[in-house]
């Protein structure tokens, strides 16, 4: 069941797409208070409950005993120590006895002490007292989650390719470097589907253009590339370069579509291009707008975007910038002591992303100026929208790939999300693996790590053991940063290893893209964690390290260096199939804890009694797939 209550007038995200009756906060069944303007409430956790949800955030399946922030940040340092990352997702599920549900409808800053301060209290703090929140019960975690998913709408669903594997590399600046990508793959016979273009293939970072020196006749080439069976995927940045002559730029200008200051100057700020304009995706015609200015690459033949720098990412401001150079010329010449000294350097470091420059900025909602920081979290889920709604108006659903970089609840309709610029650590294939079920939980089903991770360098193991987890996230993507070591397959010795895990993938496109719309179809999850299966099995609750998938089966990945395998817990007795090339093989396992020996070139999947797993022949393209003649295992 779900009650909804209100406070205020909240501002309306479009995360809900039923319509409740609401009823008033005084009958909210949690202790509640407004002070400072700021709505805080609190409930009483069981030692035993398991606290789950926040979608993409820091830290395990369990999110008891941390502090966690809904602000959409632009961090690349996704340590455990941080609070948020770029996403806000304000669903939290409690798991015990009487199990329930919260969604807060509410776009500005939400703190949740979830038993940091106090070990079985978990206080909520939002940022303000304009909101909805929806109170969820029912029988079991599970069901929870489907009646929450229920109200907000049906999960975007890719096109069948885009459970190919994708390589990307912030790097890829022309023509003859993708063809290299592309002949690196097809020498070393891996399967490989899209490319990726990062932000040097366009003139000047300036979105919805192309360097025409990098990629001259672009639209032949998309189509040579598709002829032989390879998408690009090119990306779209949030800020617009400020350019006189550059056509969106003047359009947006002109037509008031930009954010604006509180002298209703447009708000500007540098990023990538320079000295930028943000598009006010929050403003119904600007987003409109905007999502029709995608339709000059899907001319070329283009079929996917990712979007970008979206929270929105501001690497400084004219304003910024000016009052840092300030304080230094008024320090010049001056003996810095200590305390003088780290303010200024703070002032410098500080420039990114800076509170100030946030609370800059204003949008036109319903003709009224709205402050960001009131609506910050719906900005990049905007931008999301922009682009897939244009997509389904245009092309309908399952036809264009999207995907995003900062999100909020609602845009899950829309496309899906990469957890962003995470690193080459062993450490993120975990927190790749915990994202998965919390992501479902919130509708988003389309999602993925860096494989390989994006920042620092990454080792022939670490990718090879990144990839087997990604052979079952629905977004399959290696993407690395500028700079660091090559991280494609077919860069490392030995590359049959490589071929034999991605072949894998392809091998269960058939079982994941049917698993993948039936959790669409019926508003449920992908990725389970075990203690939804199993609630009374204190094992199964406490593990963090394995999923359930579908209906049919457990997976755990290896995640430590140098391990040539792990323990793993069978909350029941299953078949444990390593999955190598075209090798199959089976071991029937009993409930328990097992030692479980995996190669770098298997994948391990554990699958449950009397389930079946369809495999088809492995193949270079998902177009050349044979999904008629399936072997079940
Ligand atoms: O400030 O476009 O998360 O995937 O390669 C960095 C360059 C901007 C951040 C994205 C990353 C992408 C990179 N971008």
């Amino acid at each position: 069941m779900i009650t909804k209550y209100t406070h205020g007038s909240p501002i309306n995200t479009e995360a809900v797409t039923a319509s409740l009756e609401a009823c008033s906060v005084s009958e909210f069944p949690f202790e509640h208070r407004v002070e400072n303007g700021k709505f805080i409430f609190s409930f009483e956790m069981k030692k035993s409950d398991i606290l789950y949800g926040l979608g993409e955030a820091p830290r395990g399946i369990n999110k008891r005993g941390w502090l966690y922030e809904s602000y959409c940040s632009d961090d690349p340092f996704h340590t455990e120590t941080k609070h948020s990352l770029y996403a806000a997702h304000n669903f939290i599920l409690l798991g015990g006895d009487k199990p329930f549900g919260l969604y807060i409808d509410f776009p500005a800053r939400i703190r949740w002490d979830l038993g940091y301060s106090k070990e079985n209290l978990a206080e909520i703090t939002l940022d303000g007292s304009d909101f909805d929140i929806y109170y969820i019960t029912g029988n079991t975690p599970r069901e929870i989650v489907r009646e929450f998913r229920g109200i907000i709408g049906k999960s975007y669903l890719p096109p069948l390719w885009a459970f190919g594997y994708q390589q990307s590399r912030w790097s890829y600046h022309n023509a003859e470097v993708v063809d290299s990508i592309i002949k690196g793959y097809d020498d070393a016979e891996i399967p490989l589907d899209c490319v990726y273009l990062d932000i040097d293939y366009m003139d000047s970072y300036k979105d919805f253009t192309i360097n025409g020196e990098a990629f001259p006749n672009f639209a032949e080439y998309v189509k040579d590339k598709k002829a032989q069976g390879i998408r690009l995927i090119p990306i779209i940045d949030a800020g617009v370069k400020k350019e006189d002559g550059y056509r969106i730029y003047e359009e947006g200008k002109e037509k008031g579509f930009f954010c604006k200051k509180a002298d209703g100057s447009d708000f500007e700020a540098g990023v990538w291009p320079g000295v930028c304009s943000f598009p006010d995706f929050l403003d119904p015609e600007a987003r409109r707008w905007f999502g029709e200015q995608y339709k000059c690459l899907i001319d070329c033949g283009i079929e996917g975007f990712w979007n970008d720098m979206n929270e929105p990412a501001l690497f400084y401001s004219a304003d910024g910038i000016s009052k840092a150079l300030d304080k230094a010329a008024a320090l010049k010449g001056e003996n810095l002591d200590l305390g003088k000294f780290f303010n200024l350097k703070d002032t410098f470091m500080g420039l990114s992303n800076a509170q100030d420059d946030y609370s800059s900025i204003y949008h036109n909602i319903d003709g009224e100026m709205i402050n960001h920081q009131r609506v910050h979290n719906l900005y990049g889920a905007s931008m999301t929208k922009a682009a897939g709604e244009y997509f389904i108006k245009e092309h309908g659903e399952g036809k264009i790939l999207m995907f995003s970089r900062a999100s909020f609840i609602g845009a899950h309709r829309c496309g899906g999300i990469w957890f962003g610029d995470n690193h080459s650590w062993w450490s993120h294939i975990l927190l790749n693996l915990k994202m998965l079920p919390s992501a479902n939980m919130c509708g988003f089903l389309y999602c993925g790590a860096d494989l390989g991770g994006f920042n620092e360098n990454a080792t022939r193991d670490l990718v090879l053991r990144f990839l087997a987890l990604g052979v079952f996230t629905p977004l399959m993507r290696n993407h690395s940063a500028l700079g660091t070591r090559d991280q494609e397959a077919f860069r490392f010795e030995n590359v049959k290893d490589f071929r034999d895990i991605i072949e894998v993938r392809y091998r269960l496109i058939p079982y994941l893209y049917k698993t993948f719309v039936e959790a669409r179809e019926k508003n449920d999850m992908l990725f389970r964690p075990l203690s939804f299966d199993y609630p009374d099995d204190k094992l199964a609750r406490e593990c963090e390290t394995q999923l359930m998938l579908g209906e049919e089966c457990m997976i755990a990945p290896v995640y430590e260096q140098n391990a040539g395998g792990r323990a793993v817990y069978l909350p029941e007795d299953m078949t444990l199939i390593k999955l190598s090339g075209t090798r199959v093989e089976k071991q029937e396992l009993t409930k328990g804890l097992h030692y479980v020996e995996v190669a770098l070139n298997e994948v391990p999947l554990f699958v449950k009694k009397g389930k079946k797993i369809p495999l088809c022949s492995p193949a270079r393209r998902t177009r050349d797939l044979d999904l008629e003649n399936l072997e079940y295992i």
